[in-house]
């Protein structure tokens, strides 16, 4: 697999400033495929006054040159997809269908987006006797996780070009090669020197000097609520601006009129999809008890099915996270209908498909994030508690409800306190706000939402 040995800084690839690197392994096999360059707080500053140098410039560009060079960079993307499936593939470990559809698809499909809200955003309007301009933050921070390795950094990315900011990426550890290939698609796509810049390396060390940098006017932060809480505290004493994507703990709320055997099947792949390894996943099926059983049956047998289809987890430290949790809703007294903290192979990170029937509010598997292929099945006697469980959690990224008609799915899904909710399957829409309520973050990635956090406002009256 093709790595490159430097940072994409000012247009080019150029030396890291120290000698240190990060191996690159494949989480199916455990092979290395190569190592980056870890970065410094050094390489972190060369990176943002490349920025700062390139945003007069950037910030200062037609809207519609910026809508050019996003269709371009849309364009690479399509034109690489194969060799981005394969990246993902490689060091995520994903099924290379999946990797396909999802990891290089979806990508496409945001920063098409982005070239026609660049084109079509009104980034002058009149207000009265005022006009109102919505002007570019500045130079972005941007500081993305593994878990879709490419989807993440186009939801920043893209927006910030948009918006006419200026960004310095620091990606994962753990999917640094899918970000390099992505630092050549913006390349290839004739993005200005210095507008986009890419910096490889650990969080505690250039995540934390990019973040803390007086140079960058926002951080746009996807990652653990943990790292996330002292971004925003740091941003906060700061007061620069912060955009934090946290964990999340969605309910799957299957109403009495539900088609029982759809929500179920639906519910149970939407959490196996990517290992499990997706914020918004629902991870908490809400069942009726007179239809409860039948559902933890249908759920079990759906898992049982997955033998080879699901990917490992990212890393072992993941995998050891999740089969802690595993053992420890066996030992909170839940019933394990499927899967189990075994490992199923030898070699690669790799848990079951997991599913625990009769999980209480209050236990950690119904609280906690997880991140890994297990679902927990919870019982509710009427609406409102279906309703109190769906809401008693910290968190509130997304969800999904499932009733006989829309009108009731869309009444229910009113009432919970979370970001998105997909009423009786939902379909993906790369326009529609994505974000959290309560501890899964603050601000909104995706479609105009998502543009307008990388804007500031001014207005001039006459
Ligand atoms: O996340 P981290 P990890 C959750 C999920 C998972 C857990 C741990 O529950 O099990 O987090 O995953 C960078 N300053 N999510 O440890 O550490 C890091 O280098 C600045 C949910 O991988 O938060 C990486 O680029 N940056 C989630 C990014 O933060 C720092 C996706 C995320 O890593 C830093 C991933 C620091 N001090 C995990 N420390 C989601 N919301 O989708 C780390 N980083």
């Amino acid at each position: 697999m093709k790595a490159h040995d430097g940072m994409y800084i000012d247009g080019a690839w150029r030396p890291a400033a120290g000698q240190d690197v990060i191996e690159v392994v494949n989480p199916a096999d455990e092979q290395v495929l190569g190592t980056v360059p870890a970065g410094t707080a050094l390489d972190v500053d060369t990176a943002v006054r490349a920025a700062r140098a390139a945003l007069p410039g950037w910030a200062a560009t037609a809207p519609a040159e910026r809508a050019a060079r996003l269709g371009a960079l849309r364009d690479v993307l399509v034109a690489r997809a194969e060799e981005i499936a394969a990246t993902v593939t490689a060091e995520l470990g994903s099924p290379l269908e999946f990797s396909r559809a999802v990891h290089a698809g979806v990508p496409v499909a945001v920063a098409g987006s982005y070239a026609d809200l660049a084109a079509t955003y009104a980034f002058e309007e009149k207000v009265g006797n005022s006009t109102v301009h919505h002007e570019p933050v500045g130079v972005v921070g941007a500081i993305t996780p593994w878990n879709y390795p490419l989807h993440q950094i186009v939801a920043k990315v893209a927006p910030a070009l948009a918006a006419g900011c200026t960004v310095v990426l620091k990606p994962a550890e753990d999917t640094p090669l899918t970000a390099q290939l992505f630092a050549e698609a913006v390349h290839e796509a004739g993005v200005p020197a210095g507008v986009f810049n890419l910096v490889t390396g650990l969080g505690p060390v250039a995540g934390q000097a990019l973040a803390e940098h007086p140079g960058v006017d926002l951080v746009s932060f996807t990652g653990s609520t943990a790292v996330g809480r002292r971004i925003g505290a740091a941003a906060g004493a700061a007061v620069k601006k912060v955009a934090l994507e946290l964990g999340g703990k969605s309910a799957n709320v299957i109403l009495p009129g539900a088609d029982l055997a759809r929500a179920v099947k639906v519910g149970v792949a939407n959490v196996m999809s990517n290992s499990g390894q997706t914020c918004s996943a629902w991870t908490r099926m809400l069942v009726h008890t007179e239809q409860y059983e039948e559902a933890v049956a249908l759920a079990a047998e759906a898992a049982a099915k997955y033998g080879d289809r699901i990917g490992p987890l990212v890393n072992a430290k993941q995998q050891e996270r999740v089969r802690g949790y595993i053992d420890k809703g066996v030992a909170e007294g839940a019933r394990l209908v499927a899967g189990g903290s075994e490992s199923p192979r030898e070699q690669g990170y790799f848990v079951a498909p997991t599913v625990f029937a009769d999980v209480t509010p209050d236990m950690a598997i119904a609280q906690e994030e997880i991140f890994g292929p297990v679902l927990s099945i919870l019982r509710y006697e009427d609406e409102e508690e279906a309703l109190r469980i769906a809401n008693g959690t910290v968190y509130g990224l997304a969800g999904a409800v499932w009733a006989g008609d829309e009108e009731e799915a869309v009444a229910f899904a009113r009432r919970m306190e979370t970001g998105q909710v997909d009423i009786n399957g939902g379909r993906f829409n790369p326009l529609a706000p994505f974000g959290g309520y309560k501890q899964s973050g603050v601000g909104r990635e995706l479609g105009t939402h998502g543009l307008s956090e990388y804007l500031q406002t001014k207005s001039l009256q006459f």
